[in-house]
Parts: C-alpha cells; structure tokens; sequence
C-alpha cells in the first residue's frame, strides 16, 4: 500500500540473515530515442538494521545500480559482469515518511545519471547485497531544453548534452513574415535550460511584432522601414488599402518625389507665381515676382522661365531659387512673351502646366547693334591692310554703315583715325611700314553706334611689294613687267606653252574619251564643255578637276569672302612635288543641293582651262566638309582694289602688260567658245609679279539658270554690251566690250566706271552713243582701242587676237604707245564728260637696232646683225646664244653682253621718252 492506501506492486528482497548475498534484478530493454544522458530516479524502502531483532554481521543498508548499452532489444541473458556500476545506492537520512496502518514506512528517492551515447538503448540492473529493500518504483528519462520562441526566431525541443556541463548550440529559424537580422542561436544547458540567445529576426515591412510573431498591419497602418519598431498610421494626405501595407499610397492629387520619405506627408505642386512684373531696358528684360499662394506643403519650390527665341536668362533658365531672372539678347523692338513657371519635388510630370505658371508679354526697345566680333585681316602690305568682318549677331535693325577706328599700338588711342564704309570691308591706306597697328570696327543703325569690337592687332610689312615702285630705279626697272620686251618673252612662252598645251590636250583628250561615254567633249578638241550638261556633278567635277586629300592642305587664312563662303589662302603639298601657295575657296557649313553644284561648277569650268593667263585649278576637295576648291594663290589679290591700292604708281607699259595678260586669257577662252559673260577688273586676280588671270567662272551658270531675275539683278551692267543687257546674247563680242571696260578701268586705276550714274543712266547714254573719256595719262590709241570694244555694232568689235596683236605691237613701238592724252581725270556726273569715238590709231617706229647696239657698246656686230635680219630692236630680244655662234658672233662675253644689256636698254630707253614727252604733243 502506498502512501495514499493504494495498493502498488514492489520488487522486494531481504535476505538479511544469510551471508554473501548477490541478487540481481534487470529491467527490459530501454530505447535511448537520442538521448545522451539519462536520469534515472529510485523511490525505494529499506529496513534498519538495528530494527531487526537477531541479525548480526550480515545485515546490509544498501544496493547497486548497473547499466549495460546494447542495440539489441531482446538480450535473453546478459552476464553480471558486463554491467556497468552507475553507483551504491544508500538509503538516505532524508527519506519520506510513510505511515502505513500501524507502522511507519520510510520511502527513500535517489537519482543517478549517466552517460548513454554508444547504442541504441540500455539495460538497468539493481544488486541486492544482503538488505532488505522493497524497490517501489524506478524512473528513467532525459532531459531536453523546449522548443521556444526567442527575438522572432524558434528553437526546437532539444535534447541536452552528453556531460553535464555540455553546452548545445542550436540555429533557431525565423518566425513567420520575418527575416533574420542576425544569425539566431541560443545553448541548451544540461538541465534543459536555454542559456546566451544571440541574434534574431525582424518582422517583414507591413508586419509588427506582437508576441513573440509577426503580424500584419491593419488597414490605415502602415510600416515602412525596416528598424524594429510598431506599425504606424498612414501619413496626412495617404491611405492604405489592405493589411500588411508596406507604404501609404498618396491620396489623389497628392504625390510624393522620389526621394522624399514614405514618412512624409503627400504633397502638392505649387500654384502659380504671383505679381509677375518687367523692366525692359533696351534689348533685356528683368522679371520679378512673388512666390505661389500654394507651396504644397514643401519648401523645394524653384521657378522656371520661357520664352521664344534665342535669348540669354541669368543667372539661369531653370531652377531659378531667386524670384527673379534676367533676360538679354533680346532682339530689338520685337514683341516677346515671357512665362514663369513655379516647381516643386512634385512637379514633374504631375498636371505641369496651365495652373502653375505666369505669363507677361511686352515689346523690347530700340538698340544699337551687338558688336562686330569677327576681322579678318587680308592682304597686308607696307602701307595698308584690307580688313573684312561679318554683320554683328544682333543687328537691331538695318546697318547703314561701319566705322574702322585704327591707330598706333604704341601711340595707344591718343591719336587715331576713322574711316567709315558700307560694306563689311575695308581697305586702309597710308599706314607706316613696319608698325603694329590695332584696328577696331563698329556698326550703326537708326539706334546709333554699337560697341566697338575687340582690338585687332598686325603688323604692316617691311618689304617693298615685288614689282611696284619707284619707276627711275632701274634695277627694278629691270624686274619690272615692261614693255615689249618682257611681252616679248612671254610671247616666245606663250608660244612654246601653247605648243606643250595642245599636246597636253590632245593627251587629255584621248585619256577622257575613254572614260567619258555619254559626253562628246572630247571630239571637239578644246571646245569647252558645259559641266551642267552631266546629270551627275560629281561626275563633271572629277573628269575636269583632281580630287586633293584635305590632309594635303594647310589652311592660313582668311582672305576674303566669296558668294559661296569663305576664300583663304594656304598651303599645297602634293606626293612628290614642291609646296605650294594656294587659295581655298570653301563653300559654307549649310549649303542645298543647288548651291553644291553651281560651287563645284567653276571648278569643271576652270579645270578645263590651261593657260598662263587663265587661273590654274589645282584641284578640289569634295570627299569631306568643307567642299573646297583649290586654285593658286595671287599674292596681290584682285585687280581692281590692287589698282586702287597703287594709284598713279605704275608706268603706262606696265599697265599695258596687264592688259595684254587678260587679252591674252581671254583669247584663249574665246577659242575654247567659252563665253566669260562677267569680264571686269574684279574678276582679274594679280600675282606678285603682277601677271593677271582671269577668275570667276561661276556667273555665267547664274544667268542662265535665272533669265528673269538676273536681267535686273544680276546682270553687271557697266561691263556689259548693250545686245547682252537687251536680250541675252552672250558672245565673245559681248566679252570684248567687257575688255573695253576692263581697259579703262586699268587705265584709270580702278575707277568706277560710269562713275556714280544709275544703271538706267548709263544703259541710256550707252543708247545715245556716249561712251566713257580716256582716263587720266591714258594713251590716246588705247582710248582708241576700247571704243573699238564699245562698238555698237557687235560684228564691228575686234576679236581677242586682233587686240592681242594691236597691244603687241603698241607694245613694241613703245614711242606711239606712250603718248599721253593730256587729258585731266575725268569727274563727270553729267553725259558731257563722255567722248565720241575718235579715229584709228596708228604705229610708228622710230628707234633702230642700231641706236641699241651702239648704246650697249656692241656696235661692232651692227652688220652682221642686220645681214642676219635683226633690224628692229624687239628682234634683238629674240637672240639666243645659238643665234649669235650660227651668224658668227662667237665671243661668249659679247653674246653675254648682248643678252643681258639689250632688255635693260630697251627698258630704260622707253621710260626716258615716256618721262620727256610734253603732254602738247598728243594728237586727238
Ligand atoms: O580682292 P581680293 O583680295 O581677291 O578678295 C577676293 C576674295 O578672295 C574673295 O573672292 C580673293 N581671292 C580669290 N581667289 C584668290 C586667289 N586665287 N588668290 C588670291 N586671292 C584670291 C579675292
């Protein structure tokens, strides 16, 4: 009975009175289910010896317990001495009484562990020695820290350790809705204790912790970082939807920048600004105005400006803090709108617009132009420089004129002077040599002046030009183009180069048949062929001019500008031959189809072209931008601002040497059949030793492609012959009365001819048989000559070669030629300044190769010569030194003599009777 009257079942021995007692009690089999240390708790009862009357000796107070580990669940019999002692049991002082009936029973608890860990499960055994016991029960269990729930991760049930002072670690999990902030673990102590948590989770956003899980939101709630903390009401102006809300979504109207927080109120984009007000200060503006009645509820509002039109806001257009903003460049008197737009974090792309913005319209004032900002400085020379510029980005209105102030670099502006022009250029004069000058250009219109641009700075040259010069010299003299005796030599050139031409031609030619199928050019050797009767430009271009590498060109500078861009000069340097100067026409940066193909048309034309008096092509760019045309470069540029530059400066047999070039030129293009159609001075280009070309084959395109327009536009009319201005028809006549006008303006250093009369006025005086006077000095039969190029009647007009051969023999018949008309500079603004055709020139001469080879004290071979037929003095310049040795002059040193003093004799001899000649004597 236990303590209750209840009946139990014990294991009970007492074999008190024998000796040597060994009794051995053994339990089933124990599964170990992962154990690894078990306990085990005895409750038993055990007699006092002294209770017991007669036992001496014998009588023992304590047991053993044993165990045994095996996998085997079944073992039949297991030998004592295989079990392991776990330990003596004694009965212990502290034992529960027990009163049973009429005596006291007195039931002991014991607990011993031990180690299990090598099989699957255990045996116990208890050895009695001699007691007398009664085992009442026995429990055997392990210990096990529980599954639990530490900082949002589980840790499952575990089973302690091995020892008793083993520690478990164990890896707890997140709870549901959370992630680990850090590794959880915790220890199971031996006595089933959780010992040290590290670590844990955290609740998923839209998730808070409550008790030990994660739960999530409620609607109205939000959470949105992910630190530990409560979920929390949406913020102003947001909702949310569902539980578990992660963010507020803004209610409608109402937005959030990306980079404000979700904790932040939703907010609005601003109203408008308010009180826009302008001070217009000639062409710039200042607005100001207030800030928006509605921020928005933010405080990153910033303003935003527009307008139509290229203008300049300061500080800035947009992410203006400031309200205000500073417009310039405005044009002048022009209407302008200008609108503020207010802006905040939430502006973008949220009904921008109409309700947020501020307009104010109002018209900008009268200004003087912006300043001119771009010279360029052309040819410069001892005394002069000409300057070019382009019109001011910002005109303000119609330019009616420019001002070039310049003066000495060291004399700083104390002193300077001012020329005033029309046009976009100038050519200024009286300089000193060898001095650095700066020179500044302003525009005006109706408003007044402008600001005068930065200063530009060069020097004037030290060398004399080539050529030009004080005419008594004779050492340049010498050097000079003069008379018949350098014409002399170009004719035996001319000679020998056109012989050399034809057979380049004829080369050419055969070499282009074979690559030019649709064109015919070829079979009319040195005819000219119209470049825009290919369909394809480019092909024209190429049959007629050589594609050049831009890499092969070192552009300088500006010279100039023509009507399709820019002319600079530059460098050439082809693949085995020596550099060259050369000019560059380029045609500008946005061009049409149409304006591509007329550019690149002079350069076929000119590049059929070769003669020493027509400009050379040296090729094209048209591969890569800019196109370009490559000619050679005329140091003295064209003619008639040269003549203009040097006024009264050359002698008359040099100004006759000019014109025979162009004659020359032009010769050759009228058999080609080329009609040049725009002949003039400023179409002549000069190079430094004063040989003229002719240039500028780009006009005669223009007038036919624009019959209409070029009639009154186009058409130059001083220069051109009255059946060309009628009714187009353009001849190589038409060219000769060009010549004419070309004559005269030679003659009288670039004049303008026809002075200031109107186009109308000089077609009518034209019409009435008026026809320009001979300019100042001009020789009375080269006066001649040009009314012969003016002639009415087209047929009666000589030909280029009669007017080669009548200037050559002017030229070497020096004594006629220099006669001077006496006649003043002509200032005629009315038609009386303007002659009648005179009558015929005549040629005399009166200066034998006799009066020469006494003068270079070779008279001796006076006969000789003359037997030989050299009776002329201009056939004395034929001589070579074969001439001389076959007619038996043999000294080298006289035929030295003879060649190098004739010219220089004959040279000086027609400048004395030019200088002697009183102006009486010249017969009208
Ligand atoms: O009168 P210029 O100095 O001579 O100004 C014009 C300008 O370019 C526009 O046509 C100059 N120019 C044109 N072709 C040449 C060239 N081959 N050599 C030198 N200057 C040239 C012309």
């Amino acid at each position: 009975m236990d303590e209750k009257n209840v009946p139990i079942r014990t294991y009970q021995v007492c074999n008190v009175m024998e000796p040597s007692q060994s009794n051995w009690l053994r339990t089933d089999w124990i599964p170990r289910s992962g154990a690894q240390r078990i306990y085990v708790e005895i409750k038993f009862t055990l007699r006092d010896c002294n209770s017991l009357p007669g036992v001496t000796g014998t009588c023992k107070e304590t047991f053993n317990l044993y165990y045994y580990e095996s996998n085997n669940d079944r073992e039949h019999y297991i030998r004592e001495s295989n079990f392991l002692k776990i330990d003596t049991v004694a009965a212990d002082e502290s034992f529960t009484q027990v009163d049973i009936g009429d005596r006291i029973m007195k039931l002991n608890t014991e607990v011993r562990d031990v180690k299990v860990t090598t099989r699957k499960g255990f045996y116990l055994a208890f050895q009695d020695v001699g007691a007398c016991i009664a085992l009442v029960s026995v429990r055997v269990f392990y210990k096990t820290c529980p599954l639990t729930v530490r900082n949002l991760a589980t840790f499952p049930d575990t089973n302690t350790g091995a020892d008793t002072s083993s520690l478990v670690e164990v890896r707890g999990s997140c709870v549901n809705q959370s992630e680990e902030r850090e590794e959880p673990k915790m220890y199971c102590g031996a006595d089933g204790e959780w010992l040290v948590p590290i670590g844990g989770c955290v609740c998923n956003l839209g998730y808070e912790e409550k008790s030990g899980a994660c739960q999530a939101c409620k609607v109205g709630f939000n959470r949105a970082v992910s630190t530990d903390g409560a979920c929390s009401k949406c913020p102003p102006h947001s909702h949310s939807e569902k539980e578990g809300a992660t963010v507020c979504d803004c209610n409608q109207g109402y937005y959030r920048s990306e980079s404000d927080p979700a904790s932040m109120p939703c907010t609005q984009p601003p109203s408008a600004p308010q009180q826009l007000i302008s001070e217009v200060n000639e062409t710039s503006v200042v607005l100001e105005w207030s800030a928006p009645l509605k921020l928005g509820g933010r405080s990153d509002i910033s303003y935003k400006a527009g307008s139509l039109g290229d203008v300049l806001f300061s500080p800035q257009q947009s992410g203006l803090r400031a309200t205000r903003v500073c417009v310039s460049e405005l044009q002048a008197h022009t209407r302008y709108t200008f609108t503020i737009l207010a802006r905040n974090g939430v502006s973008q792309g949220h009904s921008a617009g109409a309700g947020q913005s501020v307009s104010v319209t109002l018209t900008t004032n009268q200004a003087a132009p912006s300043p001119v900002t771009s010279i360029q400085a052309g040819d410069v020379t001892r005394h002069g420089v000409s300057l070019a510029w382009q019109q001011p980005d910002r005109p303000n209105g119609v330019i009616l004129e420019y001002e070039v102030k310049y003066y000495e670099k060291d004399q700083k502006e104390s002193s300077y002077r001012i020329m005033k022009t029309a046009s976009r250029s100038a050519d200024i004069t009286g300089l000193s040599p060898l001095t650095v000058y700066l020179f500044q250009v302003r525009a005006r219109t109706a408003a007044g002046y402008g600001e005068f641009s930065g200063p530009l700075e060069f020097s004037t040259n030290s060398d004399p030009l080539p050529l030009i010069g004080d005419a008594a010299n004779s050492t340049l003299l010498l050097l000079s183009i003069s008379g018949g005796v350098i014409l002399l030599l170009i004719s035996a050139a001319v000679f020998i180069i056109s012989r050399r031409y034809k057979h380049a031609q004829t080369h050419m030619a055969s070499e282009t048949q074979a690559t030019a199928k649709t064109h015919t050019h070829t079979d009319h050797l040195g005819i000219y062929v119209d470049p825009f009767t290919y369909e394809d430009p480019d092909q024209a271009v190429h049959e007629f001019a050589k594609e050049i590498d831009a890499s092969n060109i070192h552009i300088e500078k500006v010279i100039g500008i023509g009507e399709f861009g820019e002319v600079c000069s530059g460098r050439l340097r082809l693949q085995g031959k020596r550099e060259i100067y050369v000019a560059i026409k380029s045609l500008k940066a946005a061009y049409s189809d149409k304006q591509r193909r007329d550019f690149l048309s002079e350069a076929s034309i000119m590049g059929q072209f070769d003669h020493p008096n027509i400009i050379r092509l040296e090729g094209v760019v048209t591969r890569c931008k800019p196109v370009m045309i490559i000619t050679e470069y005329m140091e003295n540029g064209s003619l008639d601002t040269f003549l203009r530059k040097h006024d009264g400066q050359f002698t008359v047999i040099q100004l006759v040497g000019m014109l025979r070039g162009i004659a020359s030129g032009m010769k050759y293009l009228s058999d080609m059949s080329y009609v040049h159609r725009d002949l003039a001075a400023r179409n002549i280009l000069v190079n430094s030793n004063l040989v003229c070309k002719v240039s500028d084959f780009g006009l005669s395109r223009v007038l036919q492609e624009d019959p209409e327009n070029a009639y009154t536009t186009r058409i130059p009319i001083r220069w051109t012959s009255p059946e060309a201005i009628a009714y187009r028809k353009f001849t190589p006549s038409s060219d000769t009365w060009s010549y004419g006008v070309v004559m005269w303006e030679v003659m009288s250093y670039g004049e303008r001819p026809y002075w200031d009369m109107s186009n109308q006025d000089v077609i009518k005086a034209i019409d009435e048989g008026y026809r320009l006077p001979p300019p100042m000095d001009c020789p009375v039969c080269l006066h001649q000559l040009m009314l012969d190029c003016w002639q009415t009647e087209r047929t009666h007009r000589p030909s280029f070669t009669q007017i080669l051969n009548m200037l050559d023999k002017l030229i070497r018949n020096p004594t006629t030629t220099l006669r001077r008309t006496g006649g003043d500079r002509y200032i005629a603004s009315s038609f009386n300044g303007l002659l009648e055709p005179v009558a015929g020139p005549e040629f005399v001469s009166v200066w034998s190769a006799e009066d020469c080879l006494q003068a270079i004290g070779m008279g001796m071979y006076r006969d000789t010569l003359t037997t030989a037929g050299y009776t002329s003095p201009d056939s004395l310049l034929t001589l070579t030194h074969q001439d001389m040795t076959s007619i038996g002059i043999i000294t080298p040193s006289h035929q030295d003599q003879i060649l190098a003093s004739v010219q220089q004799v004959l040279l000086s001899h027609m400048q004395q009777i030019q200088e002697q000649m009183p102006d009486s004597m010249v017969p009208v």
